[in-house]
């Protein structure tokens, strides 16, 4: 695909989006410092949450968080998939400026390089605990395929800034199926070394593909390589047995790891990222919440991410931390219901809506693929409202930079701004616009209520996943104030607008310093 480089597209959105970064060092920091939690879902829909209307499912512990915070209603992660959206996230980088950052693979080497400046290394400057509990999906060690899965992993979390890391490397539907912990193998025996391909089998190991009589689910589409905890994965893997995770414990092994750091970090500043596996494929929730949705493991896996959600906001409590802590909660994409493995989500969908009333969902660009889910609690200084203001993950960065007076190395977090008044419904205005990315990098943009989604190629509707990636030969023109579903096509009706907004995508595309 198109790079595109910008070495200084931060001093044209300071321009176009008035930031004004020699402001914010001015800025007041809080004392003491708050704690900052990112609660960071895997595919759960905008509509997937009872406080963004869904009357299909209940999460209690989610309308809580929002209950005592901003519930945002335009909240977007960059992109309609997880790699670029992490990367976007922890870099203050769109994805699609860089090569090699699509949905990596288990044995991706490091995606965001230790050299970058990152969200973690404004949280180190700042002097906090910093940890990544959870999903990483950005690449681990040195080269693709080269890693030596036995040692030590590097470059990992700790290259990059974080104090602390208990994660999976990739995906749960992605081998190897271990937790790292600090880049090494959790539970692994020396006598039982592992071994990773993405490329071949290893001899002798079953598959999905050739025994399906060994599997407790089967794969939808894909997902039929190698066998662990009788799934079958993405890749190939052999050996490490004893530190195989078990699917059913994930989240109560995570969430577990997240309230350690907690309260090991009672008495410092901490950022926790805390990306869960749920709700992603494959869906394999504690027997705790299994049957309990009535939409099978789709929806059990939303009450197990609310469980989770529940069980921070408890230990904060309980610690007295509540008060001072700020709590961030949303996804990496949006919905999806058949991701590659049959497990009724279709079958029991019923009407609930996943992604709310946007059309489209993962992979898209519509706005199901990036609106997603976004809650902010601080309440000893946010008082709670909803905002229908334009925001972006990609803006953490600058953000938290922004609170605790960092300056930001020059060049770095080129996309990232300064939004911390409009995060805290502090008068900011939100975004002016912002660069959103499918699966097929093909981009669009939002400014004001108007959306352009540019032409690219790429099918208009995923075969196996059945959604609408808003892949077109011409350009799509929406109104997002009176169309929040993209039901009607302007591109006509509007030729000046759809040229303006080209024009303005080109120009953070190509503008350089
Ligand atoms: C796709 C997988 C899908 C999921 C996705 C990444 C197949 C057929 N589909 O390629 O199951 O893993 O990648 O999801 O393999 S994400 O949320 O991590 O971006
Ligand atoms: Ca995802």
């Amino acid at each position: 695909m198109k790079k595109y480089n910008a070495p200084c597209i931060f001093g044209l959105i300071g321009i176009v989006a008035g930031t004004n970064h020699q402001a914010l060092a001015q800025q007041k920091i809080p004392t003491p410092k708050p704690n900052v939690i990112y609660l960071y879902a895997d595919d759960l829909g905008f509509g997937d949450i009872s406080c963004n209307g869904s009357k299909t499912i209940q999460t209690p512990n989610i309308d809580r968080l929002a209950k005592q915070g901003v519930r945002f209603t335009n909240m977007h992660s960059t992109a309609a998939t997880s790699t670029p959206s992490r990367y976007a996230l922890l870099t203050g980088e769109y994805a699609w400026r860089r090569e090699g950052t699509g949905i990596a693979t288990g044995d991706a080497g490091s995606i965001i390089r230790p050299e970058r400046y990152t969200l973690a290394n404004v949280f180190k400057d700042a002097g906090y605990q910093i940890a990544a509990v959870g999903k990483w999906h950005l690449g681990l060690g040195d080269k693709t395929g080269t890693q030596d899965w036995n040692g030590h992993i590097s470059p990992g979390p700790s290259d990059l800034g974080f104090s602390y890391s208990f994660i999976m490397a990739a995906t749960g539907d992605r081998v190897p199926c271990v937790y790292v912990e600090n880049e090494k193998i959790v539970n692994l025996d020396s006598n039982d070394p592992i071994s990773v391909s993405y490329l071949k089998n290893f001899e002798g190991e079953p598959t999905g593909k050739d025994n399906p009589e060994l599997l407790k689910m089967h794969p939808s589409h894909g997902h039929d390589m190698s066998i662990v905890n009788g799934i079958s994965r993405i890749g190939f893997m052999k050996g490490g047995k004893s530190a195989l995770w078990k699917d059913e414990e994930i989240a109560e092994v995570l969430t577990g790891k997240a309230i350690d750091f907690i309260r090991r970090s009672k008495n410092i500043p901490f950022f926790l990222y805390f990306a869960t596996q749920d709700i992603h494929v494959p869906r394999v929730p504690h027997p705790r919440f299994a049957g309990k949705s009535g939409m099978g493991p789709r929806g059990d896996a939303i009450l197990e991410f609310d469980w989770s959600v529940g069980q921070v906001l408890d230990v904060l409590k309980e610690l007295n931390l509540d008060m001072n802590t700020i709590v961030i909660l949303t996804s990496d994409n949006g919905p999806v219901v058949d991701d590659g493995y049959k497990d009724q989500a279709i079958e029991l969908l019923g009407s609930h809506k996943p992604a709310g009333v946007f059309r489209g969902g993962k992979y898209s660009s519509y706005e199901g693929g990036t609106r997603v889910p976004g809650i902010l609690s601080w309440p000893s200084k946010v008082k709670p409202a909803i905002s229908d203001k334009l925001v972006c993950q990609v803006d953490m960065l600058a953000s938290f930079a922004g609170l605790l007076n960092i300056t930001i190395p020059k060049g770095a977090a080129p996309d990232s701004e300064n939004q911390l008044s409009t995060w805290l419904n502090n008068g900011g205005k939100g975004r002016e616009y912002l660069i959103l990315q499918n699966t097929n990098n093909n981009l669009s943009i939002e400014d004001g209520h108007w959306k352009l989604i540019a032409a690219g190629k790429g099918p208009a509707v995923g075969k196996e996943t059945n959604i609408e990636y808003g892949n077109s030969a011409t350009d799509q023109l929406y109104d997002l104030s009176g169309d929040p579903a993209e039901k009607n096509n302007l591109y006509k009706e509007y030729p000046q607008i759809v040229q303006k907004l080209k024009s303005k995508l080109d120009l953070v595309k190509t503008k350089v310093h």
